[in-house]
């Protein structure tokens, strides 16, 4: 099996500190709990900003002063961040961290009901990120909460807008879109590429248990506050880096190595960008 790759998605997009108070939001705590969640064994920091009031924002420079304050704690992960932003958001809005080409992206690949919004990913949409991010160098995480956006993902490669290693993350649970079971990990993992890489982000208490799965059968994991707030029962995360901890705890048992970000990069086909 390849090393386990665990991503920690540390803040997301629709959270508040009202949720939970132990959400990162400002740039400094948002360093602080990558750099934990690297520490305990995250190979990829998945990452959404914030305005200074709190609300989500996919700024460029946003992105700039929370990436620079990560990488100024010492954390070496890869930095991922996000283009599907917030709900609402426009397609040129959400594409504003591409401007500073990343190592690593996320790229929708399909419409959900998203609670009560609708998250839109029209061929327009996902076709104006690919591009930007193959102009830029930036490597593509393809995500996906049905099975269509896995055909939709394929679509991309066709056209040439998606090249070099692929790389998709199956979101399991979203309110409005397919459910966290055992049995749809098992039929998208059947319908990519054999070559392709994949990981497993199942939202709420699911994490734990499709989280588990992935790590027994090869493949990767993300975890955080971004899909689940809980560490147990009732009992909110004091940090994403616990929940990183855990997945660790459960890999070592299970003799499956953790891949520090230079294995993450070399398995994911991702370019160092940074020194
Ligand atoms: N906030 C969600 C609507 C991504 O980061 O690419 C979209 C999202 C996916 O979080
Ligand atoms: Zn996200």
């Amino acid at each position: 099996m390849k090393k386990l790759i665990i991503t920690a998605a540390i803040q997301g997009a629709e959270l508040t500190k009202e949720i939970t108070p132990y959400l990162p939001v400002t740039p400094e705590e948002v360093a602080i709990e990558a750099k934990r969640a690297w520490e305990e064994g995250a190979a990829v920091i998945h990452l959404h900003v914030r305005e200074p009031d709190g609300s989500p924002s996919q700024s460029t420079e946003r992105y700039r002063e929370n990436i620079d304050a990560i990488i100024s704690t010492g954390c070496d992960a890869i930095i991922q961040v996000s283009t599907g932003g917030a709900v609402h958001m426009t397609a040129q809005e959400r594409g504003g961290p591409l401007k500073l080409k990343p190592e690593y992206a996320t790229l929708n690949t399909g419409s959900i009901n998203f609670g009560q919004d609708v998250f839109i990913n029209s061929v327009a949409i996902m076709e104006e990120l690919a591009l930007e991010m193959k102009k830029g160098g930036v490597r593509p995480e393809f995500e996906v909460y049905e099975e269509g956006h896995i055909h939709n993902a394929m679509a991309l490669v066709r056209k040439g807008l998606v090249t070099g290693q692929l790389n998709f993350d199956f979101v399991l649970g979203v309110p409005g879109a397919m459910a966290p079971t055992v049995k749809n990990l098992f039929h998208l993992i059947d319908a990519i590429p054999h070559e392709a890489n994949w990981t497993v982000s199942g939202i709420g208490r699911d994490e734990l248990i499709l989280g588990g799965v992935a790590v027994f059968i090869g493949g990767n994991v993300r975890v955080g506050m971004e899909d689940n707030i809980y560490y147990s029962k009732g009992v909110l995360a004091k940090s994403n880096s616990e929940l990183v901890a855990r997945i660790v705890r459960i890999a070592k048992e299970f003799d499956r190595d953790v891949a520090n970000p230079a294995e993450a990069r070399s398995i994911l086909g991702i370019e160092r960008k940074r020194a």
